[in-house]
This record gives structure tokens, C-alpha cells and sequence, in this order.
């Protein structure tokens, strides 16, 4: 199998999310570091336009999205299961409520301005001013950023009833991690990194002693890879057989090998464009070509993103 590649930076929540899964599955990956902001142009020759982090490649397949990378991973090495009967609905379920709801209402407290003051404080002022604006441009559309008063509330309960969960098992669903376990806790680690912002946590100290249990997973085994390896791995790779289940499912009026984009419904909404060569029940492949990276297929889920016939088609 050709090397795993994770897209990713250091302080990216979603990457340590797949960062943990990938030390879970004990599978052994290629690190590209891409820049916690845009401009991104390397990542987006890859993608076609998809700028947010993480992103897997495998050859020349890229599959944007921590949802689908976990469903990735999941195929490529079954045990342990991210995914476990009989709960695997109930896990699902949790873990998308942990990627929106709590994940939102932990980085509105998070980066509330003495948070973000730490976070920046060996970084150049424009860094902040940076960040700002870029995360600025990113929240447009059918998304509101909570204030951190309104957060705060919202964190303490979400933290209350992570910690109810805890009580008569090491992990959310049972004696072992599993996607839920993976999507909460990226968030929470988040906030432990920043000193003037933790202290939110002291208040359910099992979910504490759960972090522990989970940052104690580790990344696995990974090598630095730059840009350029990316980019020959994909150019000299044939993209894979499409994953399991790419029966096609038309919910769109949009026929195979139409002219297209795909974009998140929200957080960073530039377009990718390609030709649909699958629409499987939960997700979309996209052919595409780019000089760099020659032609790649770009997976993404279908939860949680936008369809639409390419202009002028
Ligand atoms: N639903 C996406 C969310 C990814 C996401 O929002 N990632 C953040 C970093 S943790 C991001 O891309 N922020 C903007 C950026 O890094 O450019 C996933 O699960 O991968």
C-alpha cells in the first residue's frame, strides 16, 4: 500500500484527532506540515481548493475531512474499531455533535482574548491580526461564532455530561476508544494546551483522568515528509478502486462524470472542481488534474458538504 500521508499542523484540533486514530490503528504515516492559514498553495494544488485541515492523502487519493479519513483508516485497518456494535449508530451520532456543537463552544472559550493572548504571545503581532482576519474570512455564510460568555455555559455542560458518561467506563461507550472518544476529544486537548483557559476542566476531573487515558494513545509511528514527496507520491500513483459501498446514489440530478463543485456548508468555503466520478451513499469522489500532482481523486463526505453542477454546465 502506498504511504499514508497526513496534510496537517501542529495545533490543528481535527489533526489530532487523526493523529490519535492513526496511532490507535498503529499505522505508520508520512507528516507534510501545511500552514495554519492561507495562503496554502501546495495543499490546494492537491485538493483542488479544500484548505481546512486535516487532509489524507494515499497515493493519489486525497480525502478531505477527519468523518471520512475515519471511515478511511476504519477500511484499512479494522481493529481496533472505530466503529464498534452494537453502538456504532449511537457513536456516530455522538461523534458529530462532538465535531460541531462542543467543538465550537470549546474554541469560542478557548481563544476568548486571554486564550488567544497566549496562544500568540512568542508570535510577531501581525500573527494574531493574521489569524484573526483569515478565521474572519472562513466564518462567513450560515455560521455563527459564539461569544465566549455564551460559550462558557455551554462548555461547562457539554464537560458535565461527557464526565456522566465516564462514570462506569474508562470511554465514553464502553471499555475501549472509539470515534465518539476520538471527535470529543480534540477539542478539550485544545484547551488544556493554553494555561490562562484549562482551569474549565479542573470542574470534571473523570474527564480529565479520560484526556489522560486518550493522549496517552499517541500518534504512532511518523516520518517528515515535504510538499514536493507529496506531490511526486500522487503524480507516480494510479488513484485506488473507489472505497466499498460507491453504488451511485443521485440526489442532485447530476449524472456521472458531470462537471462540478464541492464545498463545506460552512468554516471555509472555497470550491473544489472536478468531474464527479462517485456519489455513493456517503461520499463524493471528484476526478481532477493539477501539473504538480497530475490526476488525483479527491474524496469528500457527503454530510456536511455543498454539491452543485459546476458555472456555466
Ligand atoms: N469537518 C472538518 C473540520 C476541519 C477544520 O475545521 N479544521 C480546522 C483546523 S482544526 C481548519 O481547517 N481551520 C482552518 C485552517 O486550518 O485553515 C474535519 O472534520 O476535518
Amino acid at each position: 500500500m502506498a504511504d499514508l500521508i497526513l496534510h496537517h499542523y501542529p495545533a490543528s484540533p481535527f489533526s489530532e484527532k487523526v493523529r490519535l486514530m492513526l496511532g490507535s490503528k498503529g499505522l505508520p504515516w508520512k507528516s507534510v506540515q501545511m500552514p495554519p492559514i492561507m495562503p496554502k498553495p501546495e495543499l490546494l494544488e492537491l485538493t483542488g481548493g479544500y484548505r481546512r485541515a486535516p487532509v489524507l492523502q494515499i497515493g493519489a487519493d486525497i480525502y478531505c475531512d477527519s468523518a471520512l479519513i475515519a471511515d478511511v483508516l476504519e477500511h484499512l485497518a479494522p481493529e481496533p474499531a472505530l466503529f464498534p456494535e452494537p453502538s456504532k449508530g449511537l457513536a456516530r451520532a455522538l461523534a458529530q455533535w462532538a465535531d460541531s456543537s462542543l467543538f465550537w463552544a470549546a474554541m469560542a472559550w478557548n481563544l476568548q482574548p486571554k486564550g488567544a493572548a497566549e496562544v500568540f504571545a512568542k508570535a510577531p503581532p501581525e500573527a494574531a491580526k493574521a489569524f484573526g482576519e483569515d478565521r474572519g474570512k472562513m466564518s462567513t455564510g450560515n455560521m455563527t461564532r459564539l461569544r465566549p460568555a455564551d460559550a462558557a455555559g455551554a462548555y461547562r455542560s457539554y464537560l458535565r455530561r461527557l464526565s456522566d458518561m465516564l462514570d462506569s467506563t474508562p470511554f465514553l461507550l464502553g471499555e475501549v476508544p472509539c470515534i465518539a472518544d476520538f471527535s470529543a476529544y480534540h477539542p478539550l486537548w485544545y484547551t488544556r494546551r493554553i494555561g490562562a483557559v484549562k482551569g474549565i476542566l479542573d470542574i470534571t476531573p473523570a474527564v480529565l483522568d479520560w484526556m489522560d487515558r486518550m493522549a496517552a494513545i499517541g500518534h504512532g509511528q511518523s516520518d517528515k515528509l515535504d510538499a514536493q514527496a507529496a506531490f511526486d507520491a500522487a503524480r507516480q500513483a494510479t488513484p485506488q478502486p473507489l472505497l466499498r459501498d460507491s453504488t451511485f446514489q443521485d440526489d442532485h440530478g447530476l449524472a456521472l462524470g458531470s462537471p462540478v463543485t464541492i464545498r463545506a456548508e460552512s468554516f471555509g468555503l472555497e470550491e473544489t472542481a472536478g468531474k464527479l466520478i462517485a456519489a455513493s451513499r456517503t461520499h463524493y469522489t471528484l476526478e481532477r488534474s493539477s501539473e504538480r500532482a497530475g490526476t488525483v481523486h479527491v474524496h469528500f463526505p457527503r454530510i456536511g458538504y455543498v454539491l452543485k453542477a459546476a458555472a456555466g454546465t
